[in-house]
């Protein structure tokens, strides 16, 4: 059976006030479970999940520019702090998408003013991007609230499951992509697929968006395939600002796992979008590298050598000389609103190290809003945190997104978006 949900945002403050190390009440914190820990460990004898072996480490200051000043503003991040860590990002993480011009046209090959029997309207965009006579079409799915004031709020997935996910004939039906629960919420619902912009899977940076920008020899700092997906993200924000139904300036990037990290990045990279949810970004999305704890970066790396730029295989193994680590992904995020979720069996994702990534954030959120924060020790299972642009939530289960992910994101949406 489901455990329910107790979204606590209004005693997010206490919480942070009632736990604290020494506290009894400490124990009210989701642990990973101990059977859990013991297999995993057995079946993955080179990754750690044990809290105890972490080695120690010290995360890079989020607030001292490169030449030692102290950062104390809003202002002083905007100017200097941000687009610093962007750059260091761009360089060593994701990769730098290249400057090749290109053209892009906007579609509307199919809508349904009728569609969930009158509930949305249904429009299937095609995205065309074009350069030297070549092109790629990405196909945005949309739904958009009928009886709603214009214009609405939106989510936008990044999706990378696969169309059964995401029907736009809603034969097939997902909690994935739980189109029917979103726009009951009065909110527009869309997607894309992450392989329109680029294939998941090592081609040599043949195909795809590469294949179609990439020019030269691949420099060491060129984007990997989640900064093209992210990339791709920002092509539907493109299309969203000529719609008139849809407010550009209340839309949510969202993302399961490698979609999640993608949504970071995408966020990361462009400002318009007004939220940003990485669900179970694990390794490379949330979770702090330093901690080596499940999927590591050399992991990520042989795994799927196509994701990062060639630059951060010089991290595998030697995390303490990354010039970054995950807490500065998600404090690019603010001013704007930001919620990382994971799930209780998906250690491999490190849910603790997502969480204190996030912690380690708040610093940031707080130079725009002190009403931004969540508690000190990582909430327990199924109990939603948020305060201000800041939210988690540790969902029990498998590595998913589940319909009661979504209405975690659509709470918080409430909130942030008023
Ligand atoms: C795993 C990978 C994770 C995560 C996941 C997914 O195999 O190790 O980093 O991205 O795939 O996307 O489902």
């Amino acid at each position: 059976m489901k455990r329910g949900f107790f979204p606590v945002c209004a005693l997010v403050l206490s919480f942070s006030f009632l736990y604290s190390p020494g506290n009894s009440q400490v124990d009210d914190t989701w642990k990973a479970s101990p059977e859990a820990v013991a297999k995993l460990s057995r079946s993955q004898p080179d990754f750690n999940y044990y809290e105890e072996k972490i080695p120690a480490y010290t995360l890079p200051d989020l607030l001292v520019t490169s030449s030692g000043r102290k950062v104390t503003t809003a202002n002083e991040w905007m100017k200097v702090r941000r687009p610093e860590i962007l750059e260091l990002f761009r360089e060593n993480i994701f990769g730098r998408a290249p400057e090749t011009p290109y053209t892009k046209s906007f579609k509307i090959v199919n809508e349904d003013k009728n569609a969930m029997n009158g509930a949305a309207t249904l429009k299937q965009v095609d995205i065309t991007i074009e350069s030297e006579g070549k092109s790629l079409v990405i196909h945005l799915i949309m739904f958009v609230p009928n009886r709603v004031k214009k214009p609405v709020p939106a989510f936008l997935l990044i999706d990378n499951r696969g169309p059964e996910n995401t029907d736009p004939t809603r034969n097939l039906k997902s909690e994935f992509w739980p189109a029917e629960e979103v726009i009951a919420r009065g909110y527009a619902i869309s997607v894309f697929s992450n392989s329109d912009v680029d294939p998941d899977d090592f081609d040599d940076f043949r195909n795809g968006i590469h294949g179609l920008l990439d020019r030269g020899v691949r420099k060491p700092d060129a984007w990997g395939s989640l900064a093209a997906w992210a990339w791709g993200a920002s092509r539907c924000m493109d299309y969203f600002e000529t719609d008139k139904d849809i407010n550009n300036k209340k839309v949510a990037v969202v993302g399961h796992s490698r979609g999640g990290k993608t949504a970071l990045w995408a966020g990361a990279e462009d400002q318009r979008f007004s939220l940003v949810i990485g669900n179970e970004s694990g390794a490379g999305g949330a979770a702090l590298a330093r901690r080596r704890f499940g999927e590591t970066v050399a992991k990520l790396n042989s795994g799927f050598p196509h994701w990062f730029c060639a630059n951060y295989k010089k991290f595998a193994g030697n995390e303490d000389s990354m010039p970054v680590d995950m807490h500065m992904l998600l404090a690019l995020t603010a001013p704007r609103a930001l919620y990382i979720d994971c799930a209780s069996d998906d250690l491999w994702g490190d849910p603790r190290g997502c969480y204190l990534a996030l912690y380690n954030a708040l610093p940031v959120f707080q130079l725009f809003n002190k009403s931004s924060m969540v508690p000190r020790i990582m909430p327990p299972l199924n109990k939603q945190v948020f305060s201000g642009h800041t939210g988690f939530h540790i969902r029990d289960g498998v590595h998913n997104m589940l319909l009661q992910d979504w209405k975690c994101f659509m709470d918080f949406a409430d909130t942030v978006w008023k």
